[in-house]
């Protein structure tokens, strides 16, 4: 169980508590309403009671990825979560467009803030990530990813830029092309550790995961072109196990938890392209096999056709899967997502209105 970051703060809080009696677990991935847990006796799918659900003032009260909590098991496959311990640390941001508090992941020692050198890279925004990090208590670190795109000199600059402005704060600069910096990585990870990667959609950060188990256990955002199949980009949270490979008594060699990343709106650089992604994907949908239609990966969906074909810039399709993703779509009900479609167009406009803003300065 210390492998798994179980520790006297969470074995105290559950005598405290009266939950002597049942098993803990600990939460790696949320799904809708269920939970998969995990203790050193296995993974059950879990649910929460309605007492809890009744009892939950806001969405603190949920479990969250991280989470140690008290489980009884129904059989070998499935548990029933009595209860979720106190947290030693939390990151959590505000869900965009909506006034309401996401949990992206409890009981976390170490935020892996994680930008890529290319593309929408700037020290403001690992500014707000260090933030809520150290808001939750949790110590931020620097991932700077794909650094084989960039020259030596280059990214000795941006490190030069990075410890100036942020003085004293770990820095490791990686690519999962060339395997630069994944021992690096790899030796900053400790064992009985979480780690949590944050950082926008595209940096890189399953990509890292995978790196670090040695395995594609998740899919990550390369289109695959020729199986006609979108980006896999991440859209549920989720906690990883790296392998311990050395002699070490330990199993479990740290822990990750990867995460969907946002794209800010209301910057020039992630909002261009706005104003074209939705007309056009828009004009393009009628002609979708299927009315409901994510664009993401169905068959017969048009406009991955059209991003193939070259018909559709890969950005313009890009950008608007991340702004979806903002939104939290793919994660929604269909009855959410028809309401969330008509409410789409608004934030779209209110995008642009930024874009113009912006630009006007
Ligand atoms: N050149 C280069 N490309 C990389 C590197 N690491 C990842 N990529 C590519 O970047 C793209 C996005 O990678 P992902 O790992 O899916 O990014 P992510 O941060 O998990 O994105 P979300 O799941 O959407 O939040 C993929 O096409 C990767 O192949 C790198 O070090 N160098
Ligand atoms: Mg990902
Ligand atoms: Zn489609």
């Amino acid at each position: 169980m210390e492998d798994l970051g179980y520790g006297e703060f969470f074995e105290g809080a559950r005598q405290k508590m009266g939950l002597g009696v049942f098993e803990v677990a600990r939460v790696v991935a949320e799904y809708k309403e269920l939970y998969r847990v995990r203790n050193a006796e296995g993974e059950y799918l879990a649910k929460i009671t309605g007492k809890q659900i009744f009892n939950a003032v806001s969405r603190e009260d949920f479990p969250a990825v991280g989470d140690w909590t008290a489980i009884s098991k129904i059989n070998e496959e499935q548990a029933v979560i009595e209860g979720v311990l106190p947290r030693k640390s939390m990151i959590k941001r505000k869900a965009a467009g909506k006034n309401e508090i996401q949990i992206i992941a409890a009981n976390i020692d170490a935020a892996l803030v994680t930008q890529a050198v290319d593309g929408d890279y700037s020290l403001n925004r690992f500014e707000r990530y260090f933030a809520i990090s150290r808001d939750g208590g949790v110590t931020p670190a620097v991932v700077l990813n794909k650094i084989d795109l960039m020259s030596k000199e280059d990214l000795d600059s941006r490190i030069g830029q990075i410890k100036s402005r942020f003085g004293n704060i770990d820095i490791i600069a990686a690519s999962t092309v060339t395997d630069a910096g994944l021992d690096g990585l790899r030796n900053y990870i400790k064992a009985g550790k979480t780690y949590c990667f944050l950082g926008s959609s595209g940096v890189g950060k399953s990509t890292l995961i995978n790196k670090l188990i040695g395995k594609e256990a998740i899919k990550t955002g390369a289109v695959s072109v020729d199986t006609d199949r979108g980006r896999h980009t991440t859209t549920g949270r989720e906690m990883y196990f790296l392998p311990n490979n050395s002699s070490a008594s330990l199993t479990i060699n740290g822990i990750v938890v990867d995460n969907p990343g946002m794209r800010e709106v209301g910057m020039a650089d992630a909002a261009a392209g706005v104003d074209d992604a939705f007309g056009q994907i828009a004009a393009l949908a009628k002609e979708c096999k299927y009315a409901d239609c994510t664009h993401t990966r169905e068959p017969g969906c048009a406009v991955l056709a059209a991003v193939k074909s070259g018909r559709l810039g890969a950005e313009v399709y890009d950008n608007y899967v991340s702004l979806k993703k903002e939104t939290g779509y793919y994660e929604m009900s269909e009855f959410e997502k028809r309401e969330k479609d008509r409410q789409f167009g608004k934030f779209v406009n209110f995008a642009k209105w930024q874009v113009k803003k912006y630009k006007g300065k």
